[in-house]
């Protein structure tokens, strides 16, 4: 039987267990990265591990999150994982370098390798034929110490894709549509394998556009074929060398297969909250709009701003309109400000930010109340712009340069018939923001630079034999992990500070969260489905565990959360009949009787509810590896052999 590309991949990268769908298997990890705003954790977990050198092929650590400086504590963390880099053999992409990964791409990125990264969106690397994973601080941690990365083998779909884009419509529209047909939990267990002659006439940063956003899917990661294409793209970055062709085998078998006709599609939109809340802009309608943002990690290509910048041309941005552009690394920044389409955005009255996330985190230019922001980016959660009523599109580069132009949404292809831009062969090479870290004779002697910022992360202790605790929340279905641990430019800086970041928790579903779990002293928190979406950020567990949750049980979970719960100790359950859900109020009391022998031994596990006098099964699906891990309390004591 012949085998997909993913399938090739993991395969070369495959230490232990077997490609059957669902069980769990190891990989090697070739690459990491990490970025600032889980970097700072990642690191001191790092340094916990007592590992003097990494053991990948290739480490980088980006500054690209926290980059508003209104107090030293960013700064001071920039230093911190500066000075890791340094001593302990990563490179480091100082800040102003662009978003990570917008530069891996451009630098680092290589076919048939595979990427783990401390960020959701690390599959933007699968746009080059990498399997590129988004994890928590604590598994990149152990595979830059040269660990095994561990994963459920995920099924395969394969989005088939046919004809060209037509003008005007571009790669955020497709992604809009794979999210409009499988929705943000329709993903989950999966990889997305894009084939088909549409592939074709996709260039690599378009290809990234679309991995990127497979994240907002709840997909493992997303791939495309690695072909001539992506030879030229590495060639324009001088890294013909880093080329191997991928394809499918001919015969290689798929779980899913989803069409798409790209001839068909048209400007899409997601409206607010959600990313798969997709509708056409024209049946949206003209919508007027306060705010447009354009960069972010899945739109920010040299490719997306030379459109952005055409479309600028000759133009004034709207009244009461906001504009702001932040390309997404020095590279792209500094070829558009010699090519002079630079110009045409500052002309047209564009706000320029530098080369980071910025608001796509939150991070400055919060629309005003009530808002109405089109945004190029990946996530438009409630809240997360930083203004807690404001209604965030999701759009492509096109629909809101254009927009911007008109004040209100605006279908692109209103603007003209074609944009007339054309790719440089050959993109600037100047490396000098990626420092390269010290010798390992050199690098004895350095010191790690701590701030006063930096506080330890929480301990867990081994799992009792019983857990009895009252249920300190309960929530819906969809709470995002910006729900949990929110974000923001007041938050992040103290992502290396768990107790003071522990006064934010979930603050958004309900204001006394924090204070009711010290009153209670330890609590259980019960959720909908589709639980932890959204961001890698592991303080999403390590802020409950500081807090004393012990357990969350659910509907079902979100990947990457649930792997960074099982981290950290906490016990992730799902209900077996859902209608039990309904059961449950806040500030009953639970029990889980038993649950340390029954989970060793593979047994049911019930709860009971003490105060209804009622009891529920539960599912659980830990590997063994995970089981070990529960009841140690978490990866790091697994890890330690506690
Ligand atoms: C995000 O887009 O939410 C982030 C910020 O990049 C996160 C990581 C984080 O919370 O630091 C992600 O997607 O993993
Ligand atoms: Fe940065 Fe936004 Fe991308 Fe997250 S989604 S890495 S915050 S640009």
């Amino acid at each position: 039987m012949g085998l997909t590309v993913a399938e090739k991949i993991i395969k070369n990268h495959l230490v232990e267990g077997e490609m059957i769908k669902g069980s769990e298997i190891g990989l090697k990890i070739d690459q990491t990265l990490t970025q600032d705003a889980t970097g700072t954790m990642a690191y001191l977990e790092f340094e916990a591990m007592g590992i003097p050198r990494v053991k990948t092929e290739l480490s980088v650590a980006y500054i690209d999150h926290n980059t508003l400086q209104t107090g030293f504590e960013n700064a001071d963390d920039h230093r911190f994982i500066g000075s890791v880099a340094k001593k302990r053999g990563l490179r480091f992409s100082r800040p102003g370098n662009g978003i990570c990964h917008q530069v891996h791409l451009e630098r680092f990125g290589k076919p048939g390798k595979t990427l783990i990264g401390s960020d959701s969106h690390t599959p933007t690397g699968g746009g080059i034929g990498m399997i590129a994973i988004g994890a928590g601080g604590l598994d990149v941690a152990v595979a830059m110490g040269g660990g095994t990365y561990y994963i459920t083998m995920p099924k395969i779909v394969n989005v088939k894709l046919s004809g060209s884009l037509k003008p005007f419509v571009a790669a955020k529209d497709i992604i809009l549509k794979v999210l409009q047909i499988m929705t943000v939990k329709g993903g989950v267990g999966k990889i997305i394998e894009y084939t088909g002659d549409g592939v074709k006439s996709l260039s690599v940063p378009e290809r990234a556009t679309i991995t990127n956003m497979g994240a907002e899917l709840g997909a493992t990661t997303s791939v495309f074929p690695s072909d001539e294409i992506t030879k030229e793209f590495l060639k324009a970055q001088s890294r013909e060398e880093d080329w191997i062709e991928l394809k499918a085998d001919e015969d290689a078998v798929y779980d899913e297969v989803i069409e798409i006709n790209l001839d068909e599609l048209e400007p899409l939109a997601a409206m607010p909250h959600m990313p798969d809340r997709v509708k056409s802009v024209k049946e949206i309608g003209k919508i007027k709009i306060d705010q447009v943002c354009i960069g972010s990690c899945t739109n920010s290509s040299l490719m997306d701003m030379l459109k952005v910048a055409e479309i600028l041309k000759g133009k004034t941005v709207a009244p009461n309109v906001s504009l702001s552009i932040a390309p997404g690394s020095k590279q792209v920044l500094n070829m558009l400000s010699l090519n002079g389409a630079l110009s045409s955005m500052i002309d047209a009255g564009a706000r320029i930010l530098e080369s980071a996330c910025g608001p796509c985190i939150g991070m400055g230019q919060s629309p005003n109340s009530k808002g109405i922001s089109l945004r190029t980016f990946n996530r438009n959660f409630e809240g997360r712009s930083g203004t807690a009523d404001a209604g965030i599109y999701l759009v492509s580069p096109e629909t809101a340069a254009v927009s911007a132009i008109t004040g209100y949404l605006t279908d692109p292809r209103e603007f003209g018939d074609s944009l007339k831009i054309t790719m440089p062969g050959q993109f600037i090479i100047n490396d000098n923001m990626i420092e390269l870290p010290a010798s390992p004779e050199e690098a004895e002697s350095l010191e790690i630079i701590y701030g006063p910022n930096i506080k330890p992360f929480p301990t867990s202790e081994k799992l009792p034999e019983t857990v009895t605790a009252k249920v300190a929340l309960k929530v819906g279905n969809d709470i995002t992990t910006d729900h949990i641990m929110p974000a923001g430019a007041k938050i992040l800086p103290y992502r290396s500070n768990i107790p003071y970041l522990s006064q934010f928790c979930f603050k958004q579903c309900d204001e006394n969260f924090a204070s009711r779990c010290k009153e209670l002293g330890k609590g259980i928190i019960i959720g909908g489905s589709n639980y932890g979406q959204g961001s890698s950020r592991e303080h999403a567990a390590l802020v409950p565990l500081y807090l004393g949750i012990k357990a969350i049980i659910t509907k079902s979970f979100a990947r990457i959360h649930k792997a960074n719960l099982i981290n950290a100790g906490i016990l992730p359950f799902t209900f077996k009949n859902e209608i039990d859900y309904d059961r449950i109020d806040e500030g009953d009391e639970l029990s889980l009787e038993n649950v340390r022998e029954k989970i060793e031994n593979g047994e049911k596990v019930f709860v009971k509810n003490l105060s209804k006098n009622e009891e529920y099964e539960l599912e659980y699906d830990y590997s063994e590896r995970q089981t070990a891990m529960l009841l140690a309390g978490g990866l790091l004591n697994y890890t330690k052999g506690e």
